[in-house]
């Protein structure tokens, strides 16, 4: 980034802890951003959409898989100055179900993920998304809410 040009603006994601028994779904990241790093189903916040309608899209277009039982969690906020292009993020951490305990999920957009698995949270998967990590270290237990 030149000196000149004025930096990102923060970008508003919607992030989903699927639950499923013990588990949740997490796919590893195929993007510049936490290359090979195992991190939930989620995207940008579009106008208008409410927090749970953007996480129903996002799981849906990423994973093909419909959810129910959405609760907001958790927010976090995070530099990522060493990428390539430095970016800011803010996460809203929300939690789900799966409408239809039967469905399998599909890896949807398989230039962004290398395929989604359940796992379970007490052992997650290395290396982690980095933001889930740092969100995993503060202690907050999704399924309590469950
Ligand atoms: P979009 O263009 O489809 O809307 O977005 P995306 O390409 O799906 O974005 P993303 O990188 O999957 O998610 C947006 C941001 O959310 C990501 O850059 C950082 C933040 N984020 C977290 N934790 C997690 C997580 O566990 N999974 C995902 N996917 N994003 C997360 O802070
Ligand atoms: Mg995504």
């Amino acid at each position: 980034m030149s000196s000149s040009s004025p930096p990102p603006a923060p970008v508003i994601a919607v992030v989903v802890f699927l639950i499923k028994d013990n588990t949740v779904l997490l796919g590893r990241r195929r993007d510049s951003v936490g290359l090979n790093t195992f991190a939930l189903p989620g995207g940008r916040l579009e106008f208008g959409e409410s927090f749970e309608e953007c996480a129903t899209r996002e799981v849906k277009e990423e994973t093909g898989l419909d959810i129910k039982d959405i609760q907001f969690l958790t927010v976090t906020n995070d530099v990522f100055t060493e990428a390539e292009k430095p970016f800011h993020s803010v996460a809203i951490y929300m939690r789900a179900s799966l409408s239809d305990p039967d469905q399998i999920p599909q890896n949807v957009e398989p230039d962004k993920c290398y395929g989604w698995d359940w796992y379970d949270w007490k052992k997650p998967p290395q290396p982690l998304f980095r933001p889930l990590e740092t969100m995993l270290k503060t202690g907050l237990n999704p399924f309590l809410t469950h």
